[in-house]
Order: structure tokens, then sequence, then C-alpha cells
């Protein structure tokens, strides 16, 4: 069934072959788990304590209180609070890491890092207060891994350094609700502590700490990881690769990275051009090697090095079907433990390399920035090494691969809107202004079996840019519409509203933008940052004609995601709610009466064309309350939703 709209190719063509050798799939098990639990599904089951596991009736008639008292409301709220703290954790610590490389680069001991960005490392070190003038990177690049890593333990009360970016309205407005954030861990451990049994019963102040602890994650963590990884591995530049499964080769020792972090991607890449090493692959009898991403990791070194996308988070198993992948190289996050079964099939090799992020019955080579090169060196070899198992009748690469464009950041979308010569905002304002552009829509997030497995986002896009809604993309979202086609400049012609073609085509970019990895969802954040400075389409991040979606989320980290937009002021719709229909008080909260509060709010919808239209309506609401011009192609929209005043 659900099965059913997985509309890639690649995907489909590889899944129907390999059913006949009977190995199951995230789609198998995800149908093994139907029905699924209602009360799980509507959040109104409790585990927090040991007089639980404790269950609110949805129809009224069971008991409507655990066993200490606790309502719906609080139940449906306290899991979901909690679950933002595991999204804000998972990238924080992602970005503690980044810190980490930092000082071992400038006290000398990292293997195979440089500073590639010195300029941006001058940037950033200002804005930390740290005095530049005749420093050498390794020196600066210390002294900010030291002042980046005070922020997560933080005991005073002084703002974190990147939330100061944010528009002087809504950092007033955190500062009265009391959502303004301290340290990040500081947050995330509050977190915790008010969500344990006997704690924070009330949901509006539990939504607070959500909003709070997500906030640390936009303007803390997910901005720290993607400011220095742009220094450590370079700012993107537009840059044109391929995408999907058919960028395996199948002459050549394949290795697939998969997971979040650059750190050990950005040297296996390198690593992988090594004379030796090629040599070696040479006399296995490969060609070469092929090095693709998949996740996070894939988006991190295809906007800074142009590497080609195996595929999306739900098309990790489906990399091993294809029996041409020597090794496959995991950090952390969104490792599907399902991939351990589907590589005992085949010759394929999985390698963790983080202690934090282990599988059963895999081998662990521990990567640490000392040992960077050799631990690159020592996968590289077994994955060429294992080349000579691959069975030449398991080989099935699908053909399917897709030109992209992608690179774009907060820093580089002016210069190409604006040309080379008038690098600002004005023109993305300007043309948003005189309705050439209606507005800029996120469209971000993973892909899951549970909505269209990437079809919802290629629906939702599409209808997007046709109502000549400029896109911005992250994560797997991203991926997957690269696979679609929609990442290139020649998209914006087929399928895009005439007034959007008109810019794209004036400046040669594509409807859709990739601005990388879910951590720069924090560069949608600068964005929009930029452009209420620049002035004319709204004074405040909640007052720009702008919405964002993920409406195939899967993991915590999406929630974070969401929250921080919203509590920034952005509309956020995710296709089905978060675990808290079970409460109508706090359903009706978090889509309505929030709203009010923080300029943002949710909103849920399956339907990729009922959602684009949602979103559609709320950049026309923005629209009309700025006093915008009309849409200069306005064409008559039949799926209008009304969402309200
Ligand atoms: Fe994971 Fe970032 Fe989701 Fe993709 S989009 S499935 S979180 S890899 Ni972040
Ligand atoms: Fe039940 Fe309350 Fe314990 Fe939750 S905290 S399991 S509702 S008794």
């Amino acid at each position: 069934m659900s099965r059913k709209k997985l509309k890639d190719k690649a995907s489909i063509n590889l899944l129907n072959s390999i059913k006949k050798e009977a190995i199951e799939t995230v789609w198998d098990r995800y149908e093994a788990q139907q029905p699924q639990c209602g009360f799980g599904l509507l959040g109104i089951c409790c585990r927090m304590c040991n007089m639980g596991p404790c269950r609110i009736d949805p129809f009224g008639t069971g008991p409507q209180k655990g066993a200490c008292g606790a309502t719906a409301d609080t139940i449906a709220t306290r899991d979901m609070t909690r679950q933002t703290a595991a999204g804000t954790a998972s990238h924080s610590d992602h970005a503690r890491d980044l810190g980490h490389t930092f000082i071992a680069l400038g006290n000398g001991t990292a293997q195979g890092y440089s500073i590639r960005d010195p300029y941006k490392l001058r940037l950033i070190a200002n804005e930390y207060g740290i005095k530049t003038e005749g420093k050498k990177d390794a020196e600066l690049a210390l002294e900010l891994g030291e002042k980046v890593l005070k922020e997560f333990g933080k005991q005073d009360d002084e703002p974190l350094t990147f939330i100061k970016r944010a528009p002087k309205k809504q950092q007033e407005l955190w500062k009265t609700l009391n959502i303004y954030p301290r340290g990040i861990d500081r947050e995330v451990v509050e977190t915790l502590a008010r969500t344990h049994e006997g704690m924070d019963q009330d949901y509006k102040n539990l939504i607070q700490t959500t909003m709070r602890v997500a906030l640390a994650d936009g303007w803390g963590g997910s901005m720290i990881a993607t400011e220095l990884s742009d220094i450590l591995f370079g700012s993107p530049k537009p840059i044109r690769a391929k995408a999907n499964l058919g960028v395996l080769k199948e002459d050549e020792v394949n290795i697939i990275i998969h997971g979040h972090e650059p750190t050990l991607s950005d040297v296996i890449v390198t690593t992988s051009q090594d004379k030796e090493l090629l040599e070696l692959a040479k006399q296995k009898g490969a060609k070469g090697i092929t090095v693709a991403g998949i996740c996070c990791t894939a988006n991190e070194i295809l906007v800074r090095r142009g590497i080609p996308v195996a595929g999306t988070f739900l098309q990790q198993e489906l990399a091993i079907m294809t029996g041409a992948v020597e090794a496959i190289v995991v950090d952390i996050q969104c490792i599907s433990p399902g991939i351990v079964n589907t590589a005992s099939n085949f010759h394929t090799r999985v390698i963790t390399t983080s202690a934090k992020a282990s599988l059963p019955n895999t081998e662990l080579i521990e990567f640490s920035e000392d040992k960077a090169l050799n631990t690159a060196k020592e996968i590289i070899k077994i994955a060429i090494e294992n080349y000579q198992n691959r069975k030449k009748e398991h080989v099935n690469i699908p053909e399917e691969s897709m030109e992209l464009v992608a690179g774009f950041t907060a820093e580089n979308i002016f210069y190409h809107l604006g040309g080379r010569f008038r690098g600002s905002y004005r023109p993305l304002n300007e043309n948003i202004a005189n309705g050439r552009i209606r507005g800029v829509a996120g469209v971000v997030g993973c892909d899951n079996p549970r909505m269209g497995s990437g079809s919802y986002h290629i629906e939702l896009v599409k209808e997007l840019i046709k109502n000549d809604v400029l896109v911005v993309q992250t994560g797997c979202a991203a991926l997957t519409c690269a696979k679609e086609g929609l990442l290139t400049p020649e998209a914006a012609i087929g399928m895009a509203g005439d007034g959007l073609k008109e810019v794209c085509k004036t400046v040669g970019i594509p409807p859709a933008l990739h601005l990388g990895a879910c951590v720069d969802n924090s560069r949608i954040l600068i964005a929009c940052t930029e452009m209420v400075k620049e002035g004319g389409i709204g004074n405040s991040l909640d007052e720009l004609p702008v919405a964002g979606a993920a409406i195939e989320w899967m993991s915590e980290k999406a929630m974070a995601i969401g929250w921080y937009f919203v509590a920034s002021g952005a509309f956020v719709l995710f296709g089905t709610p978060m675990r808290v229909a079970g409460s109508q008080a706090v359903f009706d909260y978090i889509t309505k009466d929030i709203e009010n509060i923080v300029g943002g709010k949710w909103a849920f919808e399956e339907d990729p064309i009922k959602a684009a239209h949602i979103m559609i309506d709320h950049i026309d609401k923005k629209r009309k309350a700025l006093k915008l011009a009309p849409i200069m192609y306005a064409k008559d929209r039949t799926e209008t939703v009304n969402v309200g005043p």
C-alpha cells in the first residue's frame, strides 16, 4: 500500500526486481506495523513513570486521566516537548563536534583539515568578539572553537551569539515571552527536567519550553553547525551534480557515505582520489572509486564539492540492493538499522564510525580528527578489497540519475538575484513587492512511507512554483526534488508561473534552490532576516510573505526545526500532526491561538496540492496585510483553501 505512492522510478524498478529475493524493506516493515497504535498516534499514552503506562480514552468513555492525574493535554504536550529537545540535542551535538574539530585544528592535532573559507572565519570570529588582526587561521580557529563550545554550557543569561542576528521585534518578543534561549545544553537539560513526572503539567507552559529549546537549535546549534562547516569545508557556491542510484558505477568501487557530519565524509572524498588507493583499485579490477552520499551527508558534500547523491533517507537500503556497493560508511542520525539485514544479503560492508551511533553486527572504525586521514584510508581500503566479493549476478544499478544545481546560501543568493554588481536582497524584495514572485516557501525534511515516500514533496513544490512561489530546500526534500529535475534552471521554463519564470530566466537560477543539509535550515532564518533588513516586505519575520513545510517529516529533528520556525514567526505545515491530536486544546492552541503570541503557527495537511494552497493562502494573507501589489501574472486558483483572516 505505502509503496503505491512511491514515484521514484529508480526505486520502483529496483524494488520490483528485488521482491523475488524476498529481502525486506522499510515499506514491508511499515506495512507490518499496520494498523498502528491509535493511542500512540494521538499522543495520549504516557510512560513517564512506573505507575504507568497510562492511556486516555479518546472516545471519552474510559479514563480521562493517568494514575497521577495527568490529562490528555499534559500527556500529549509533554512528549512533544521532549521530542523537540531530542531534535535540538541532535543538531547541537553535531555542532559541538565541529567546535572540537576547530580546537584540534588550532592545536595542530587535526589530520587532513584546513580552513577553506578564511574570510568567513574572520567574519564569524568578529561576531564572537575575537580580535582578528594579524592572527593566523589556526590561531583564530582555536579561539573560535573555544568560544563556540562555551555557548553550550553557558550559565549566565547573556544571549547566544547568533541569536543577536534576529530582527529586533523577534528578540523583544522572545524576551517578553520568556522563550529567549540561554545556554544550548541548559535548554535541553531544563526541558528534560521540566518534563519529568510531577513537573510541568500546564500545556501552555510546556509549549513555551518547547519553543525555547527549539530556538536554541535554530539560532544556536544548527546555525553554529552551518557556519563552522562553511569555514572548515568552504562556503557553498552554485555547483552542478547528479542525483539518484544511477550515479553508482558498474565498473568502479562504490562507497556510500551516509549520515550527517561532513567531518569524515569530506576526508573520504579527498582520500578517494589518492593515487596509491586508485592504483590498488585498479589492481583489484576496478576502473576507479566512486563516492556517493545519502541523507544529509550527501547534502554536505554535494553543496561544497559536487559529489553525486545516491539517494534519500528511504533509499539507504535500496543503494545496497544495487549489489554494487562495496561499503556503506555511516556516522550519525537517520541510519536505519534495517541496512544491516539488507547488507547481509549482499557483499556490502556496513562500517559505523561513531560510538554514538552503533549498529549490532557491524564493524566500528571509530573516527577522530587526529587520525582522520588514516581512518579514511583504512575504510577505503576495506571497500577496495571487498570489490572482488561483488557478485556479477547481483549487480542491478538503475539507470536513473538527474542533473541538478545545488550550493545556494543566504550570502550568495543575492548575487544571483541581483547580478554580480548589485549584490543585495533588493532585487528579491522588489520582485516580491511588485508581485512577480508571490513569496518564498521552504520545502524541507524527510521522506516517509507514511506519506508519499518522497512524491508529496514533488507535487507540493510543483504546485508552489506554478503559483510563482520561489522555493528553498534542504534535507531529503531537496534530494527528492533534485531527482525529479526541479533543481535545474530549465525547470523554471516548463513548470514555473510566468512571474517566477521571468526572474529565474533572467538570473539563470532554478525555481527551487538547494540550501544544504538540515542544519542549514538556519540559512533560511538568515535569508529571511536579510529580507527584513532590506525592507519593503515586512518589518519582522512574522510579517514576511513566506511559509514552510516538511510534509513528509519523520524525525524529532524536524519537530525542532518546525518549532523554531513557528517561534520565529513562520507558518509551518506538516503532512500529519505531531502526536498531540488527542488533545483538542493543544491542537487548537498550536494551529490557531499561538499565531497571536509569536506570529507563527502550525498547519497539518497530507494532500500536497491542498498543502500548497494552504501555504499560498498564508502568503497571500501576508501580502494583503503589507498592501503589496497584486500578483503580476495571476491565474485563477481553483484549489484555494480558506485559512482564516
Ligand atoms: Fe534525516 Fe537530514 Fe529527515 Fe533526511 S531530512 S531523513 S532528518 S537526513 Ni533532515
Ligand atoms: Fe501515568 Fe502520570 Fe506516570 Fe504518566 S506520569 S505514566 S500519566 S502516572
